[in-house]
């Protein structure tokens, strides 16, 4: 009696395993969303912050942002926000304004003001050869001032003085899938120091001497740079990280490879340090954020390939996110919006080369 029982549970016990193992889990989804839980609400948040350039014009269109953020992670997560604007452009924003982005943010929004000193050309720059670049290379001030904010100055700014994680977001984006973890947390746990989604070659007509000046940098710090740096990602082969470190490199051997950093997660040190800061300087000196218009992804991406190993620097390739319409992979889970892409978007798994 009491072994056909045991048999009887065994049998149980057997046909509920195979259950778990054969049950049909479906084509699309390739992971659930219990890790969810993972991370919300146990006081363990890492100190980061979820940081925005906001101009006037584009209050609508952050806020359609934020709102994305929320829903996607950041309700669960509760990273708090600071929007950055322009000396004195929170003025321009009216109290709806405020008051809808207070409320789409839980009131963990707070904005800071970027001095005019932050953001204006600085006084060594020759006004009249700005004035001609502009009509020559087009961009305005303001598309420059903020690749120059971004190259070298946000993260100096105090609202950014006390988290260790700053994960910067542009307006003009969207996530079109859940993400199930915590970003900074999975960096954390990699040991890495910066995320990012997608890599995307940058143009040189707007900076043509950019190359010349990062190779210049590089000949005359050598003794600053760490060994392990890889130098691979922005200069083409060994040759060309040759002449790079020589200081006779230019666009030839410039691989033009950047981290598309609309989405940029990074940890304060890769910024402040003695060779990213010297770095700027030197750029900034040299004048071509407004001589030409010298972007700070590939000035992010030149600073980074020389200070860090390339496992410092990981891609997240799960979270469905999109920048201003551009092409983006539509991963295989089953809260995204986005349809599965069978051809993800070129360039996208072009992964730093060691
Ligand atoms: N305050 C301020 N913010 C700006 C200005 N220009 C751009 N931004 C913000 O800086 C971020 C990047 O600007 P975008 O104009 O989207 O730059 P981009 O994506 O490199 O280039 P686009 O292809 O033109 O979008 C966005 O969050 C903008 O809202 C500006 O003149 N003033
Ligand atoms: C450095 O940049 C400046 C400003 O664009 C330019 O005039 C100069 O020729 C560049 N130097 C090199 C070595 O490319
Ligand atoms: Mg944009």
């Amino acid at each position: 009696m009491a072994a056909s029982r045991a048999r009887l549970y065994l049998f149980f016990g057997l046909f509920v395993f195979a259950l778990i193992l054969f049950y049909p889990t479906g084509k699309v989804v390739t992971r659930t969303y219990r890790e969810y839980t993972a991370y919300s609400n146990t006081g363990n948040r890492p100190n980061g912050v979820i940081f925005m350039l906001m101009p006037p014009s584009r209050v609508h269109q952050a806020q359609l942002a934020l709102l994305n953020v929320e829903n996607r992670f950041n309700r669960r997560l509760q990273y708090p926000y600071v929007l950055f604007m322009v000396e004195d452009e929170i003025n321009q924003v009216s109290d709806e304004d405020k008051e809808k982005i207070n409320w789409i943010t839980q009131g963990r929004a707070t904005f800071a003001a970027v001095p005019y000193e932050s953001w204006n050309v600085p006084d060594f720059y020759d006004k009249s050869k700005v004035e001609e670049s502009l009509h020559t290379i087009g961009f305005s001030l303001g598309y420059r001032a903020m690749c120059r904010f971004y190259s070298g100055l946000f993260w100096r700014h105090p609202a950014l003085a006390q988290y260790d994680w700053l994960w910067r977001l542009d307006t003009d984006i969207e996530f079109h899938c859940d993400v199930p973890y915590d970003p900074i947390q999975r960096l954390i746990d990699a040991n890495a120091l910066v995320g990012f989604v997608q890599i995307n070659p940058d143009a040189d007509f707007v900076q043509p001497t950019l190359s010349g000046n990062v190779s210049q940098f590089l000949a005359q710090n050598a003794h600053l740079l760490p060994s392990h740096a890889n130098h691979g990602f922005v200069w083409n082969g060994r040759e060309g990280i040759e002449k790079a470190l020589k200081g006779e490199a230019g666009n030839h051997e410039w691989s033009r490879m950047t981290f598309y950093n609309n989405f940029e997660i990074s940890h304060k040190s890769v910024w402040e340090n003695e060779l990213y800061k010297k770095f700027f300087d030197f750029l900034d000196r040299a004048g071509g954020f407004f001589y030409e218009r010298w972007s700070d992804a590939p000035i992010h991406a030149f600073g980074l390939a020389m200070s860090l190993r390339k496992e410092q620097i990981l891609q997240f390739t799960d979270l469905g996110y999109q920048h201003q319409g551009w092409a983006y992979e539509c991963p295989k889970l089953d809260r995204c919006t986005c349809k599965y892409d069978e051809e993800p978007a070129r360039g996208f798994y072009d992964n730093a080369p060691a």
